[in-house]
């Protein structure tokens, strides 16, 4: 243990990053900055490529600060799995997604660590930075380690640290949003802190990795919960004839207490839609139902139905129906000014009013071309609003000159209130949601 220390207080210390994604480069680029030598470790020999070329393939990571730390010779990137024995600490930050069934999926974890066991070695720090259960370290991870035969908080030691990447965060990037970090042990600790302490702006040692396991979920949560809320609230304001943006934005000027989520066509992202559900996965084998958790996903899962039933009665008012209706659809990305389709509802709002016999189309700046189960879109040109039926706005981009498409469209269905500067320029052609 004080000989791994004295590296990391030196930052001789070697680390290797496993997964170098929206998470894994830029922590990389941190590490490198800070002085150490660090390896990205990743399967996709793009990824390898791309920084071997220092060519970044991370909107918050330029060519430039890349380049500037392979340059230095602090920061390579292999696929070879030796690196990983070689390495003093290891940072594990690959998907967790969720499966078909919406259960958690930790098999990218499972392979790193399968990787890792063979070469593990005495004094090593591995720090799990992947979205997971609480207890998934100390019950999954951990005993598939000490498989190898040698003792956690001994002869090698973990820590669980949630990743915080906001990617897009013009204001907080990998170094400067506090780390939350437990400790297996206290050893453990000692080492994971010592490490970040040596990256990270501020690191916030909690008790345990469970612990810091469910930080990150009762952030997500937070998120997704609140998010359902005001979906609700904008289902509940549709049928009493209210305008929810209007009610919630006269909510936010209370200074204190109260904090204004926005409804949408749905939750998108590989975040907020997933993480709560390991959380409400893990309490269901405890015989607990996260009614919160369980509840909000419904709410969310059911946002794009409800945009279809605006489209529909909005339509209904014009005496057409969604069968045979031309339909825009603009913006589909998961959220504004982003290319990310993961999860994204408008895939569910297009999918849906298709299955209701509406000729759909789709523009996004962001996102040339569409893959849906049975059709492949590609993003048309925002020419001649007038000749579709409704345009249906699922994502704001900034992109785009809403005033035209108010002037322009003859109908529109506004999920996001992007048109709330310019839709008095066309009375009773705005549907919001
Ligand atoms: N959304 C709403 N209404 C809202 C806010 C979001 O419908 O009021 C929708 C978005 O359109 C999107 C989904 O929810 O489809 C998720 O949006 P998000 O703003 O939470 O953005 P993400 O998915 O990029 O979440 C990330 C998360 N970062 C990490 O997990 C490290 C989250 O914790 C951050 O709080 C969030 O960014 C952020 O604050 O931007």
């Amino acid at each position: 243990m004080s000989a791994l220390l004295e590296r990391i207080q030196s930052h001789t210390a070697k680390v290797a990053v496993v997964g170098i994604g929206y998470v894994g480069l830029p922590l990389c680029t941190e590490i490198a900055r800070a002085g150490f030598s660090v390896t990205g470790y990743d399967k996709d020999e793009r990824k390898i490529a791309g920084v071997k070329a220092k060519k970044s393939y991370i909107k918050d990571i330029p060519d430039a600060v890349l380049a500037s730390h392979v340059d230095s010779g602090k920061l390579t990137a292999s696929s070879d799995p030796s690196v990983l024995g070689d390495a003093d600490v290891i940072v594990i930050c690959v998907p967790t997604p969720l499966n078909k069934t919406k259960d958690p999926d930790n098999s990218f974890i499972m392979a790193a660590a399968e990787d890792i066991a063979p070469r593990l070695r005495s004094g090593q720090l591995i720090i799990l930075e992947s979205t997971t259960f609480p207890g998934f370290t100390r019950e999954v991870l951990v005993p598939r380690l000490e498989q190898s035969g040698k003792k956690i908080g001994v002869d090698f030691f973990v820590c669980f640290s949630p990743e915080r990447v906001d990617p897009g965060n013009a204001k907080y990037q990998t170094k400067n949003t506090p780390k939350v970090i437990g400790g297996f042990t206290p050893k453990c600790m000692e080492a994971g802190r010592a490490m970040y302490g040596e990256v990270m702006d501020r690191v916030v040692p909690v008790s345990s990795t469970d612990a810091a396991e469910m930080v990150k979920l009762l952030e997500n949560t937070f998120r997704a919960v609140n998010i359902g809320l005001v979906n609700e609230i904008a289902i509940m304001a549709g049928k009493l004839g209210l305008d929810t943006f209007e009610i919630i934005e006269a909510a936010a000027t209370k200074p204190f207490g109260f904090m204004p989520f926005f409804p949408g066509p749905g939750l998108g992202g590989h975040c907020i839609p997933v993480d709560p559900l390991y959380l409400s996965w893990k309490m269901k084998t405890m015989k607990y139902n996260a009614r919160f958790i369980e509840l909000a996903d419904q709410i969310n899962s059911g946002m794009p139905a409800i945009v279809v039933e605006r489209v529909r009665d909005a339509l209904n008012d014009r005496k057409q129906s969604v069968k045979g209706a031309k339909v825009l659809v603009l913006g589909v990305s998961y959220k504004r000014d982003i290319e990310d389709m993961r999860e994204s509802p408008a895939l569910d709002v297009i999918e849906l009013l298709m299955e209701r016999g509406a000729e759909v189309q789709y523009h996004d700046p962001h996102v040339p071309t569409l893959e849906l189960p049975h059709h492949k879109l590609t993003s048309v040109p925002l020419t001649d609003l007038s000749s579709w039926d409704a345009v249906v706005i699922v994502t704001d981009h900034t992109a785009v000159d809403y005033g035209r498409v108010v002037r322009e469209a003859r109908l529109v269905i506004d999920t996001r209130n992007a048109t709330k500067q310019v839709r008095e320029q066309a009375p009773g052609k705005v549907i919001r949601l």
